[in-house]
């Protein structure tokens, strides 16, 4: 019989034989999972537990936010706020950051998170998931301050997101490859169920929202122009193309079977890089797919060297199959 091995193996053998990861950072990925599955009961519960439906309220974005928005948030909060491991928390759905609370102790790390991505899907019963990332406060420094946040995402000492769908499964990487964890609900356990995952160099699918394509910059109309054509256009090849509106499971699509994801500026909100959020969602979900062999830009640059001046800063995403990747940023700098 083969054996299963949990997150928590999985997470000691990374710092027993691998030393990849500190203690109090193995502890925090726990919590951080424990938290996905209290979400993730949530999240099944729908109609049946009130949880579907808007709460009345708009995050600092002026995003109308959901009911499951706020319960995720503050069921990451409870879990991650007593550990030990952290310094401070920031959320999609905070205006600020939330320090630990001076009745616990503080710890080195500083954990970001989407609580909830893919709000729009939640009502639907569509695949929805949390992502996460984990950096380590600058040293020397007394206190904690959105400061301490404001660092490039080739930093990140930890990444993943949980997807709930069909199966509830958390993906992470602490930069030794990506791993796949599939939630036991009898055992209450995720279990590793893929290593080393990668993505095909090549694809014939894209992810973009196509009602968006007369706001677009030149670069991107002529990448989807291109492969609209088909077999008889310059790419000689047909494409096929999704989107699910859940960048969590747009980006587990890529991971599982290649792809490229876009979600690029547009004219609509010309003084916005985009629509995405750089240290919430663009930066775990680059870091992941480069783990896995693929790339990510804004269309000029790797997205994890941006630096961030500012906590809820948006980014230009291109991620996913390296081949396309490159072609489609190569498209921003000749035209
Ligand atoms: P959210 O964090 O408020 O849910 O917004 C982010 C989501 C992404 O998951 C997804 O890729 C995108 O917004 C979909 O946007 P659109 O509805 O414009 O297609
Ligand atoms: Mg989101």
């Amino acid at each position: 019989m083969s054996t299963k091995i949990s997150l928590t193996r999985y997470l000691v053998e990374q710092q027993r034989v691998d030393g990849l990861i500190p203690s109090q950072l193995r502890l925090l990925l726990e919590v951080v999972a424990r938290a996905c599955k209290g979400i993730s009961q949530a999240v099944n519960k729908g109609a049946l537990g009130g949880v579907l439906g808007t709460a009345g309220t708009e995050n600092v974005q002026g995003e109308v936010q959901k009911k499951l928005d706020i319960i995720a948030n503050e069921v990451l909060i409870e879990a991650n706020e007593w550990g030990g491991h952290l310094a401070a928390m920031a959320s999609e759905e905070m205006d600020t950051i939330y320090v630990v609370p001076n009745r616990y102790p503080q710890g080195e790390y500083l954990l970001l998170f989407d609580p909830l991505d893919g709000s729009s899907n939640i009502d639907v019963n569509v695949s929805i998931g949390t992502i996460f990332s984990v950096l380590k406060k600058p040293e020397g420094l007394a206190g904690v301050t959105e400061a301490d946040f404001l660092q490039p995402g080739a930093r990140q000492v930890a990444a993943g997101y949980c997807v709930y769908g069909p199966q509830t499964t958390l993906v992470l990487t602490v930069g030794d490859g990506v791993a796949m964890f599939t939630l036991d609900r009898e055992q209450g356990s995720f279990v590793l169920t893929q290593e080393n995952v990668r993505i095909p160099q090549d694809t014939q699918e894209f992810a973009i929202n196509m009602s968006n394509m007369r706001h677009w910059d030149a670069p991107v109309k002529r990448y989807i122009d291109e492969c609209l054509q088909g077999v008889t256009g310059p790419r000689g090849k047909d494409f096929n193309m999704r989107w699910i509106a859940s960048m969590v499971a747009d980006v587990h699509r890529i991971l599982t079977r290649g792809g490229i994801f876009m979600y690029p500026w547009d004219q609509r909100e010309p003084n916005k890089p985009g629509k995405l959020r750089l240290m919430y969602e663009a930066n775990p979900m680059s870091w992941l797919v480069e783990q896995a062999g693929g790339a990510a830009t804004n269309g000029r640059q790797r997205i994890l060297d941006i630096t961030p001046t500012k906590l809820h800063e948006r980014v230009s995403v291109m991620l996913g199959s390296r081949n396309e990747v490159q072609r489609v940023t190569s498209y921003h700098a000749t035209l």
